[in-house]
């Protein structure tokens, strides 16, 4: 019904524009650049939080110069923004264009079938490097499409395979003082993990003022995804439950329901018990484990940033560490390394349906897909914000974005005066960091120089290189898509079980629960909380993913 509504809503709506929509191909050019040689000015909306005046950026000057587009720019911080946006859609005001639209798939796939947004796939003929990009990741297709088979919008992604994996650390001079080498099973690390603790690892003095396994929750949550991967978990996850996976033949399941998984809690909770964990792994802030790690008493965690980062000083104290990548077990003898996606789950940029000018954005976002598009989301543009050098040690070209008088790094310039660092950032991240990571020969990735310059991504790219290591693509949730009925039922499922699955992630860790006894237990609550409709969600949205795929 709403559906019909929509159609005959949409129909009397281009039938009342009609008189003033432009015939094709007056206003804007079908191809090449500029796409308006007339400027028309644009308005756009989103969240955004930093304090900067539209005009005063470079890039928006650029794209006005380069593409005719003036763009009218309006910012709301995050919190304000979803109560603007629920204001446009009720008094049907929406900006020509969303800049950082932060909807998930439920909200664009509700207001992209009730035609507020253009369906991107109604243009082909205007989108050609957004279709070459799709050809090229069709798990990026897949994450765009809603169940309806449209596009409304698209999302960011990160294409820097060193930005997506679980950045992960063991340190090189507590392995030394300790007379360990580096370990690449489970029980290597326990071994390693256990002379830590026992030893004066850190070298102050003090043999028990180690934390050997560093995770907290707060922090180096993400140290589990290292575990995981080692009991042969293909995930990305950054809390270490609730994880779906399929199995070989597609079948989709809770990965915190199966022996390997039942194996790696059992290791967490024997690490616990014997104190190779901190007792207050699940209770310690942010900012405490940073001062642990800023006191160097954590060996082993993984996180989102970098030990420089962790512990407040400079990239050049990377070097005291290794990455650790691909560790294996009794359950998974395979070295692997997941690769996520990199695609973000809410929508980044889509164009009102109300719009007079639909086809100079529709080309405006298939613009921002081209080579030039996807570099100048980070970087800016090339002579403008940045030049390409030759980095000597690394032998190859990597961008250098200018830091001008009054900025005091390349990273306030670029965030402050270059670019736009949100608003219609498609890609995020330095795309020579790639070059880093799949050209530098093997052999120069440990020389002093580099190392001191790439710091945490020097040291992944080299445990990257291991051999026998397979890179694998991870597995894709955040690609799914599901219908309103599945999204209905999800809304409540996944809180319930993520919610139940926190405190007994915890409790088994800790001792609380016990592993054996309780275990029966626990997948019998699981079951009652909805254990397998969830799983038949998931599998639905599994299934149409990789129809989507092909
Ligand atoms: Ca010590």
């Amino acid at each position: 019904m709403k559906r019909i509504l929509a159609m005959a809503l949409t129909l009397c709506l281009v039938l009342s524009l009609a008189p003033v929509v432009f015939a094709e191909g007056d206003y804007y050019n079908k191809e090449g650049y500029r796409i308006c040689d007339e400027e028309i000015t644009v308005t756009t909306a989103g969240s955004f939080g930093l304090k900067v005046i539209p005009e005063d950026i470079i890039a928006w000057q650029q794209w006005r110069e380069r593409f005719g587009l003036k763009f009218d720019m309006t910012f709301y911080s995050g919190e304000d923004w979803k109560t603007q946006l629920n204001l446009m859609f009720a008094s049907d005001e929406l900006p020509d264009i969303l800049c950082d639209a932060s909807m998930s798939n439920a909200e664009m796939t509700d207001y992209g079938s009730q035609g507020y947004f253009v369906n991107l796939l109604d243009y082909p003929e205007l989108i050609p490097n957004f279709l070459a990009y799709c050809d090229e990741h069709p798990e990026y297709r897949a994450a765009c499409t809603s169940p309806d088979g449209a596009i409304y919008g698209v999302k960011m992604v990160i294409p820097c395979t060193v930005n997506k994996i679980a950045r992960t650390f063991i340190n090189r001079e507590w392995l030394e003082r300790v007379g360990k080498e580096q370990p690449f099973t489970i029980d290597e690390l326990y071994d390693v993990l256990v002379a830590f603790k026992e030893q004066d690892a850190n070298g102050n003095g003090d043999p028990n003022d180690e934390v050997a396994l560093g995770y907290f929750s707060a922090g180096t949550g993400r140290t589990v995804n290292a575990l995981l991967v080692a009991y042969g978990f293909n995930v990305n996850t950054y809390s270490g439950y609730n994880l779906i996976q399929a199995d070989d033949e597609g079948k989709i399941y809770l990965a915190d329901t199966s022996e390997p998984y039942k194996a790696f809690l059992t290791f967490m909770h024997k690490c616990y018990a014997e104190g190779l964990i901190a007792e207050e792994a699940f209770t310690l802030t942010g900012n405490e484990v940073n001062a642990l790690c800023a006191a160097d008493r954590m060996g082993f965690y993984a996180t989102g940033s970098a030990p420089f980062v962790m512990s407040s000083q400079d990239i050049t104290t990377d070097a005291a560490w290794l990455g650790v990548i691909g560790l294996t077990s009794e359950y998974n003898d395979k070295p692997f390394l997941p690769i996520p996606s990199g695609i973000q789950s809410n929508f980044k940029v889509a164009i009102s349906a109300d719009s007079p000018y639909i086809e100079a954005l529709v080309r405006w976002v298939d613009y921002l897909f081209t080579a030039e598009g996807q570099e100048q989301a980070f970087s800016g543009y090339e002579g403008v914000t940045f030049d390409y050098k030759f980095d000597e040690v690394l032998q190859a070209n990597v961008i250098e974005i200018y830091v001008p008088e009054g900025f005091g790094s390349k990273d306030e310039f670029r965030q402050y005066k270059a670019t736009f660092n949100g608003p219609f950032k498609v890609f995020d991240g330095d795309l020579t960091r790639n070059v880093l990571w799949y050209d530098a020969p093997t052999e120069i990735l440990t020389n002093e120089d580099l190392v001191a310059k790439w710091g945490w991504m020097a040291l992944l790219t080299y445990a990257s290189r291991r051999e026998g290591l397979e890179h694998v693509t991870c597995f894709p949730t955040e690609c799914f898509t599901f219908t309103e009925e599945e999204l209905n039922k999800l809304a409540t499922l996944s809180v319930d079980l993520d919610n139940y699955l926190s405190v007994a992630f915890a409790d088994f860790i800790m001792g609380n629960k016990d592993l054996e006894a309780d275990w029966a237990a626990h997948i019998a609550t699981l079951e009652s909380i909805g254990l397998n409709e969830y799983v038949a969600i998931y599998q639905a949205a599994y299934d149409r993913y990789v129809a989507a795929n092909q």
